[in-house]
C-alpha cells in the first residue's frame, strides 16, 4: 500500500521551535509551506506531552490547509492524539512494526536508517519511507553519526521505498546528491533558522530542480 508519494517527500521540513515564540514559529512553518515544503515532521524534544499536543494541533491545522502530510517525531501517542498523518521513528524509538500495529494500515511511518541493513529491516517491518543521514555535521540537537553519500546510494538501491537525505543540508552544499536516486531532502536549520522561511524553501526547491533531485527519471 502506497501511503506517501515521491513528490510529497521532495522538500521535507523537520520543525524546531527552540527560541521562537509560538506566533513566529507557526508563521515560519506556514511561509515555508508556501515556499514549497511538501512534507512536515513536527519534532519537539523539550515540551511536556500536553504542550506537544497543543502545538501539534496548531501545526496540523496549517498542514491540512495546504494538503501537506504531517508526521510526529518519535511520539506515536501524540500522532494518535492529533490524528496526524503518521510518525517518524529513529533507531532507538518504537520499532516500526509495533508503531504499525498501533497506528493501523492507513498512517505513514517513516524510519531513520544509517546502514543498508537498517534500511532493509525498516522496509520489512512496514516503513513507508526512510530518512538517511547525517550527510553533513548538523547543529540541530540530535545524536547522530555521519552517513556517506555512497551508503545513501546503496540504501536507495537496496529498498523499494523512498529515501530522503538529511543532515546539515542547505542550498549551498547539495551538489553531492546529484544523481542519487533520493525522493528529496529533509532539513531543519536551512528553513527554521532562515529569516525568510518562504524564500529559503524556494531556494532549496530551485537547487533540487537544478540538480535533478527527486525527479523521477
Ligand atoms: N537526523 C539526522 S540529522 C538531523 C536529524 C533529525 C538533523 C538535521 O538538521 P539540520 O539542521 O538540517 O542539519
Ligand atoms: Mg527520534
Amino acid at each position: 500500500m502506497k501511503r506517501v508519494s515521491m513528490e510529497q517527500l521532495r522538500l521535507y521540513l523537520v520543525t524546531d521551535s527552540t527560541n521562537l515564540s509560538e506566533e513566529i514559529f507557526l508563521d515560519k512553518v506556514e511561509k515555508a509551506i508556501q515556499g514549497g515544503v511538501t512534507f512536515l515532521q513536527i519534532r519537539e524534544k523539550e515540551r511536556s506531552t500536553l504542550e506537544y499536543i497543543e502545538l501539534a494541533k496548531k501545526v496540523h491545522e496549517i498542514c491540512l490547509r495546504y494538503d501537506v502530510p504531517m508526521v510526529v517525531d518519535d511520539r506515536v501517542d501524540v500522532a494518535m492524539a492529533v490524528d496526524a498523518e503518521g510518525v517518524h521513528v529513529g533507531q532507538s524509538d518504537m520499532p516500526v512494526d509495533i508503531a504499525r500495529k498501533l497506528l493501523g494500515d492507513k498512517k505513514i511511518i517513516g524510519a531513520t536508517a544509517k546502514t543498508v541493513e537498517q534500511a532493509k529491516k525498516a522496509e520489512e517491518m512496514g516503513a513507508d519511507y526512510l530518512g538517511v543521514g547525517a550527510i553533513y555535521p548538523t547543529t540541530t540537537k540530535v545524536k547522530t553519526v555521519l552517513t556517506s553519500v555512497d551508503t545513501l546510494k546503496d540504501i536507495c538501491e537496496s529498498v523499494d521505498i523512498c529515501a530522503n537525505a538529511i543532515g546539515g543540508l542547505n542550498d549551498g552544499n547539495m551538489d553531492v546528491l546529484r544523481g542519487v536516486p533520493i525522493a528529496g531532502i529533509c532539513v531543519v536549520s536551512a528553513i527554521m533558522k532562515a529569516d525568510d522561511s518562504e524564500e529559503a524553501a524556494r531556494k532549496l526547491v530551485a537547487k533540487m530542480d537544478e540538480l535533478g533531485i527527486g525527479t523521477d527519471v
